[in-house]
This record gives structure tokens, C-alpha cells and sequence, in this order.
């Protein structure tokens, strides 16, 4: 072990969830139980929605909330009719994005990512647009914006919606496209326990979303689809008010944090490359891929510093989408040299400067 290196006493991991006054969550706990109503479209869920809505400057009716960002997207999928079409997406993401995709029927198809952003790259996807393509799914990794100017181009041009995949995007005020997806599970700056949740441009698809979620249920007599459950309850929508009374601080600490990282790599050979507008997350780029992994597991092993490799393996590397295997090189040399870095509310800038030290001494 380097003699500058330090080893933390205390592990720090990739992440830490947020928790909330305690007093004020309990507050709202005694109102659920004077409610005695715990999910179903309850009064706590509506609030959130009021709140979210005003957050997001977006009417209630093109806004939809769902138990997790995964059942968000894949209803989300659903109601745009991706069903039986291909959908050209990046492979540079969590499974989620394409795994929603194949459990609705739709063919996900890679196209390579931007180096400077790790987003799906427009001029990339072009050439993937075939009659059988329903959408583009970009994904805005780590918080960094997609070129959205190319991909409305693209949309007019061809005439099929983009679709983000916001999950990590939540704060960062960029537009929506015809739908966003945006997570709240407890590894994202802002969180609901789990959650997720739906922002559209076409209000009219509003009630078909809320019957989906709750198995396509019409009314007590009729079923029309085949729906599945993916409500948000009650205690959920709590923890997400709470929240959302702290976002401000939540984001400047991230912001803090990244800067911080950011300094700490200017001029240095690790290449930092958080352009994320909410600095959700801290990646950088080692210049090898034995370098990253050096990086990884003596983090792990000498200072007690758990970081994450998102988002390696590819997702053409896993056997759902194998078949698509070595067609987006950008993508797989980026995944075998990105690291991503500790970065949570609470995490105090003098850790962070240890953390980014301890790096520099093991690339060193
Ligand atoms: N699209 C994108 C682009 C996404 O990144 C995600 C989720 C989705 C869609 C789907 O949205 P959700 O259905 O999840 O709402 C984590 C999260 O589980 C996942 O939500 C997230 N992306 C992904 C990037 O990260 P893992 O497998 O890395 O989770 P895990 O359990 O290893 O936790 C990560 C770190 O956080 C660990 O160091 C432990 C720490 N942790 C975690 C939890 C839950 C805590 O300290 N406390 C906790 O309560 O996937």
C-alpha cells in the first residue's frame, strides 16, 4: 500500500440513501394511519402528485407514478404501442432500459454511444431506422443530457417518438420528449423507498397508464388488457414528499461533490468526465481497462472504498442481448475503463478529496 493512502475506518460505498426528518416522515405516518388507506390511489399518493407536478413545471395529467422506474418504463412502452417493433437504444445502460423493452414484446436494437456524453449517439441511430422501428430509447447516463435537438430532428424527420430514459435525470430541468422516465429507487439523488414516474406529452394516454398500473381493471365488472400491478402506495408517496422538501440541498451537495472530483482530475491522466447537469453520479475514465480494475479493487481491498463499474458489463455482453455483441465498440471501451466515484448527501468534501487522492496514488 502507497504510504499517502488512506483507509477509511467506515466503508464508503458507490451510494447512500437519503433519509429524511424522522419526525416529519412519522407526522405523515400518523395521517396514513388516521387515513387507514395504504395504496390504491390513496391521498398521500395524489398529494405527491400535486407536488411533483408543481416540481416539474408540468400539468397533473401528463404526469403518472409507479412503484419502480422499471414497471414505469415498461408500461410506459406499452401505452406508446412499442409492442412487436424494434427500438433503437443504447447498450450503454442499466438493464432496465432494454429488459422493459423485451418483456413487452419489442426488440431492443444497440446503437453506439457519443464518447464526450456516454449517450446514445443521433448520428449512430440513423442508420439503425428501418420500417419496423417504433421509437429511439436515449438514455440521459449519469445525468449528462442526450443531443435532444438531433433526436427531435430525427422524430420529425422519421416520424416515430423518443422516448428517455431519464432515471438518473430527475432535477436536471431538461425537456421531456414525447415521455420521460424518471426513478426515485434510493440509489438516485431523489427517492420514494422505490418509485418511478412518467412525464408525457399526450395527456390522453393519462387513463390508460393508471389502468395499466392497476392490472387494466376498467371497473368492477370489466378488464380490457392485460394490465399488472404497479402502484405506488401509500408510505412510498410519503417518503417522496419528504424528499422532495430537501431536493434543493440534495442537488447542491452533488454539486459540491462533482466539483470537487472535477478539480481533484484537472490535469491529471484520469479523465473526468461528469457533464452531468445534476451530478448524479462522478464517472471517470482510467486509460486502460487493467487500470480500472487496479483502481476498483484496491479502492475495495486498501481504503475501503466500494465504487461501481456502471455500466459494465454492456448490456450486449448479457445473454438477453447477445446478439448484438461487439456492434457499439464506443460503448464496450468505455465500459472497461469508467469507473463511477462515491456520491451521496452527507458525504463530506474531505472524504471526497481522500477518495479522489487515494485514485491519483494508485494510477500513479
Ligand atoms: N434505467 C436506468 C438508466 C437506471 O439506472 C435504472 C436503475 C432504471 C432504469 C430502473 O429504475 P428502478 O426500477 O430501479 O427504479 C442500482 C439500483 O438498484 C438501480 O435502481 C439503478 N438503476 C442502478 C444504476 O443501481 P445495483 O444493482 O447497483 O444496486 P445495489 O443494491 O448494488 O446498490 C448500489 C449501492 O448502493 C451499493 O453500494 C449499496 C448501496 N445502497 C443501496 C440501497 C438500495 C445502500 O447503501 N442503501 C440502500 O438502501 O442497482
Amino acid at each position: 500500500m502507497g504510504s499517502h493512502m488512506h483507509r477509511f475506518d467506515e466503508h464508503i460505498l458507490v451510494t447512500r440513501p437519503f433519509f429524511p426528518d424522522i419526525e416529519e416522515f412519522k407526522a405523515g405516518c400518523e395521517e396514513i394511519w388516521k387515513n387507514h388507506w395504504l395504496t390504491n390511489n390513496g391521498p398521500v399518493l395524489h398529494r405527491f402528485q400535486t407536488e411533483l407536478a408543481n416540481y416539474l413545471e408540468v400539468s397533473e395529467d401528463n404526469l403518472a407514478l409507479f412503484n419502480n422506474g422499471t414497471l414505469a418504463l415498461e408500461l410506459g412502452y406499452y401505452a406508446m404501442g412499442l409492442e412487436g417493433g424494434d427500438v433503437i437504444t443504447t447498450p450503454f445502460t442499466f438493464v432496465a432500459t432494454s429488459h422493459a423493452l423485451k418483456r413487452i414484446g419489442a426488440t431492443p436494437i444497440f446503437a453506439d454511444i457519443d464518447p464526450d456524453t456516454c449517450c446514445l449517439d443521433p448520428a449512430k441511430v440513423e442508420k439503425h431506422i428501418t420500417r419496423r422501428t417504433k421509437a429511439i430509447v436515449p438514455v440521459h447516463v449519469y445525468g449528462n443530457a442526450c443531443d435532444m435537438d438531433a433526436f427531435n430532428r430525427l422524430s420529425e424527420k422519421y416520424g416515430i417518438p423518443v422516448i428517455y430514459d431519464a432515471a438518473h435525470a430527475f432535477g436536471a430541468k431538461l425537456p421531456f420528449g414525447e415521455m420521460s422516465m424518471f426513478s426515485f429507487h434510493p440509489t438516485k439523488l431523489f427517492h420514494s423507498c422505490e418509485g418511478g414516474c412518467l412525464v408525457f406529452k399526450n395527456a390522453a394516454i393519462q387513463q390508460s397508464l393508471f389502468r395499466l398500473r392497476n392490472f387494466a381493471i376498467k371497473s368492477e365488472t370489466e378488464c380490457d388488457d392485460i394490465g399488472t400491478n404497479a402502484k405506488m402506495n401509500e408510505l412510498q408517496a410519503l417518503m417522496g414528499l419528504c424528499c422532495l422538501r430537501k431536493i434543493n440541498d440534495l442537488i447542491t451537495s452533488r454539486h459540491r461533490i462533482a466539483a470537487l472530483y472535477a478539480k481533484a482530475f484537472a490535469d491529471t491522466s484520469v479523465r473526468w468526465i461528469g457533464k452531468s447537469v445534476n451530478d448524479a453520479y462522478c464517472p471517470v475514465l482510467f486509460k486502460t481497462p487493467a487500470l480500472r480494475e487496479k483502481v476498483y479493487n484496491d479502492l475495495k481491498e486498501k481504503c475501503n472504498v466500494f465504487t461501481r463499474r456502471y455500466f459494465y458489463p454492456l448490456l450486449t455482453d448479457y445473454a438477453p442481448y447477445i446478439y448484438a455483441k461487439g456492434t457499439c465498440p464506443i460503448a464496450e471501451d468505455i465500459a472497461s475503463r469508467v469507473l463511477t466515484l462515491p456520491t451521496y448527501y452527507g458525504l463530506s468534501l474531505e472524504d471526497v478529496r481522500a477518495i479522489a487522492d487515494n485514485v491519483l496514488e494508485i494510477v500513479a
